[in-house]
């Protein structure tokens, strides 16, 4: 009898486990206006296959913030916002590549290696204010500039997708 109970209780304590660890993948749900969603090979999504992200939802992430110039910014600003590299590993996401989809209708693809190897942000904020669309917001995948002169170039450029709207992990 007092076997059965504690394998009782031993059953009672694994679903429970698996119970915590499905309820991780589960995104929460956003309440404000949508500005991102993730589609492709990602673990964790919260409106059917995609992960969509209101502007809270990316501040709760861990920020990380410098000061850079741009190539399209003359002088240096602060900006901070989650890595790209922790936004998709918060996604459990899996690719080589993320293709990015911008609000005017620009594309890019940008290999996640980027992302080990520099500290790109999904910059939201500039000086500590959300960033208007005018201003190249509401999200710029933002690469150090000032930091790496390697990456002043085409490549990185082009890369540097502002007015983000939409990521595909490929
Ligand atoms: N949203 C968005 N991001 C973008 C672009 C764009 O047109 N829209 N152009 C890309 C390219 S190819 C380059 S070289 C730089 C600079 O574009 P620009 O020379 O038109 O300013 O921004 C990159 N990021
Ligand atoms: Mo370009």
């Amino acid at each position: 009898m007092k076997k059965r109970l504690s394998i009782a209780v031993l059953w009672l304590a694994c679903v429970l486990q698996v119970g915590v660890a499905n309820a991780e993948q589960v995104l929460p749900d956003p309440e404000g206006r949508v500005i991102l969603k993730v589609s492709g090979n990602i673990d964790r999504t919260n409106v059917s296959e995609e992960a969509h992200f209101d502007f809270a939802m990316l501040t709760d992430l861990p920020q990380h913030q410098y000061y850079t110039g741009t190539p399209w910014t003359r002088q240096p600003f602060h900006y901070s916002g989650p890595l790209m590299r922790d936004l998709l590993a918060y996604l459990e996401a899996d690719g080589k590549h993320i293709h990015v989809s911008a609000l005017n209708g620009y594309e890019a693809y940008i290999p996640t290696r980027d992302f080990a190897e520099y500290d790109v942000l999904l910059a939201l904020k500039r000086n500590n204010e959300p960033i208007s669309i005018r201003e190249y917001g509401p999200l710029w995948v933002l690469y150090p500039f000032d930091h790496h002169t390697e990456l002043l170039n085409e490549t990185f450029r082009s890369r540097a997708v502002w007015q983000v709207m939409k990521i595909d992990v490929r």
